[in-house]
């Protein structure tokens, strides 16, 4: 059952025994109730950092009152405001919580989670969302739930306040909890994904053009959305976007013209426009590198049972920063530690070689195996998606702002792909179905096991490429092979099936031009020993563009 409690009766008791955290009566009808509810008016009200974030009263912003909590210097997700919820709070039974946030990014779209930690009876952490919301633009929203129980077994509970996604920071205020059933007033559901709301109230109207307008300028000082004002998608506001809405207002347009974003200028790494094969110095081989990154072995699990792959964490890896990605596989016969650890292959030596003298950029570098279960070269892009990438990425430090579907495709051009021989063969799939993911393939020689004759391998990646919607300018491929190598036969007629396909492929090796390049070395054969060095040729012209 639902809980008022009269304004007259809490307006009575705001003169009796309020705690010094009480807000002003005025804002709540049943403040009496409160088992707290911390307005942040000149302090943080025992709520503290989660991880690397920390926590100040602020008056630069406020939803009731005169100051909020700001919460910055996110370093992850998680990372957020956290309070003690204490002995006034009983496990097994249901509370009322309320928190009212201020996102301060008006451009990103954000999901919010208001999360209870506690341990269970074993000890161990759990972490239960208590109420999410996902936003945009700088609106004051409510996070609630009006009936939440602590798990009985609960012990050293706390709430926090976190994202889904992006480390943008963030306001909280009037931070209530109140026995089950309290209704808790707030700041309402906040601005959504509606295309000339540039206000962030749920209507399109004349007002709309006057915020858009002031957010062009730069002179706004109120709440608004960009993605509601950048009504032709093109990632800004424009004159463009003002006449749009102008126009949608007086009902002269009925949907608004979209433009998209536009394409990004080209990097200015100094490719070599016909890479030529060049094998790797001698000590990159054969000498241990003062400075080595370190090799961790991973078990995960997956769609094909409970499998094992190795992480690369180039040297001085710091949690706190960002990677790009490279996950290369095996060939056949083979397995996840081949690459790193049989004698022909030993790459991670010649990747702290290349980092160490700045011919790479730090980088993680997985080897998965397409061994085990139902699993193939063919068809291990469906384990790839959907238990490599979220495995590895949630546990390490990469461009996945987070591993949900979206964040894995937002962060595409910073993950590359690549493999030997039946790793060439995954590499191909891999391009056919995670075209949405993956930015950059390195097929090493192997060929498409896709249709009969080169033009059928050729077209099953056009058509893949066509249903992705990607411009020239989101995927780059390095083949490589040796002339006299085994798989040369097969790869080299697929190249020159590829090539004429000028709508899909810019033929160079300069990457700021087009996108696709094969090396061939001549007269080496299909052994790592060989290959490795396409590896050290290859991989210092990813993740540029
Ligand atoms: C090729 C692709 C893969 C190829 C051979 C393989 C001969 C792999 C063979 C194996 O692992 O047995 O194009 O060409």
């Amino acid at each position: 059952m639902k809980k008022f409690i009269s304004a007259i009766s809490a307006a009575a008791l705001v003169f009796t025994a309020m705690p010094a955290s009480m807000p002003a009566a005025s804002n709540y009808n049943n403040s009496s109730d409160f088992i707290f509810c911390d307005t942040f008016e000149g302090g943080t009200d025992s709520w503290t950092g989660r991880g690397s974030a920390s926590v100040e009263s602020t008056n630069a912003q406020k939803f009731a009152g005169s100051s909020s909590l700001y919460v910055s210097g996110r370093a992850e997700t998680w990372n957020g405001a956290i309070k003690e919820l204490g002995s006034s709070f009983t496990p097994g039974t249901e509370y009322s919580f309320s928190v009212n946030i201020l996102p301060s990014d008006a451009k990103r779209k954000t999901t919010y989670h208001l999360t209870l930690q506690y341990n269970d009876a074993s000890g161990e952490a759990n972490y239960t969302k208590i109420a999410s919301a996902e936003v945009m633009g700088n609106t004051w929203f409510q996070l609630s739930n009006e009936s939440y129980m602590i798990p009985s077994d609960a012990s050293d509970a706390c709430i926090y306040v976190e994202t889904e996604n992006g480390t943008y920071d963030f306001y909280i205020d009037d931070a209530i909890a109140a026995p089950k059933g309290t209704v808790i007033s707030g700041a309402g559901s906040g601005c959504r994904l509606i295309p000339g709301d540039a206000n962030c109230d749920g209507k399109v109207n004349i007002h709309d053009v006057v915020t858009a307008r002031k957010a062009l300028a730069g002179t706004i000082s109120g709440s608004y959305s960009v993605n509601n004002c950048d009504v032709d998608g093109d990632t800004v506001i424009t004159e463009d976007d003002l006449k749009n809405i102008h126009a949608y207002v007086m009902g002269k347009i009925t949907e608004f013209p979209y433009v998209g974003p536009p394409e990004p200028p080209p990097s200015d790494f100094d490719y070599n426009a016909n890479l030529q094969y060049k094998a790797a110095p001698d000590k990159y081989i054969n000498e241990a590198c003062p400075q080595a990154g370190k090799i961790v072995s991973e078990t995960y699990n997956s769609i094909n049972g409970s499998k094992k792959l190795n992480v690369y964490l180039p040297y001085g890896y710091d949690e706190s920063k960002k990677y790009n990605i490279f996950y290369i596989m095996h060939g056949g016969g083979e397995n996840e530690n081949t690459i790193f650890y049989d004698k022909d292959a030993k790459l991670g030596n010649i990747l702290d070689h290349m980092i160490m003298n700045g011919e790479l950029e730090p980088m993680i570098v997985v080897t998965p195996t397409f061994n085990g279960g139902n699993c193939s070269a063919q068809n291990f892009y469906n384990e790839f998606r959907q238990n490599v990438v979220p495995f590895v990425e949630s546990k390490y430090s990469t461009y996945a702002e987070d591993t949900s579907e979206e964040g894995i495709r937002a962060s595409r051009m910073h993950r590359a792909y690549g493999g030997f021989s039946m790793g060439a063969v995954s590499t191909w799939a891999v391009m056919e179905n995670c075209l949405d993911i993956v930015g950059y393939f390195m097929p090493l020689s192997g060929d498409h096991w896709s249709g009969n004759s080169a033009q059928d391998k050729a077209n099953s990646l056009a058509k893949a490429i066509d249903r992705s919607g990607l411009s020239q300018r989101e995927y780059f491929i390095l083949a490589a092979t040796g002339t006299d190598d085994i798989a040369y036969p097969n790869i080299s007629p697929q190249i020159d099936a590829m090539k004429p396909m000028t709508q899909y492929y810019t033929y160079t090796s300069d990457f700021s031009k087009g996108n696709f390049y094969f090396l061939t070395a001549p007269a080496l054969t299909h052994w790592w020993g060989y290959v490795r060095h396409y590896v050290y040729d290859a991989l210092p012209y990813f993740f540029h563009e």
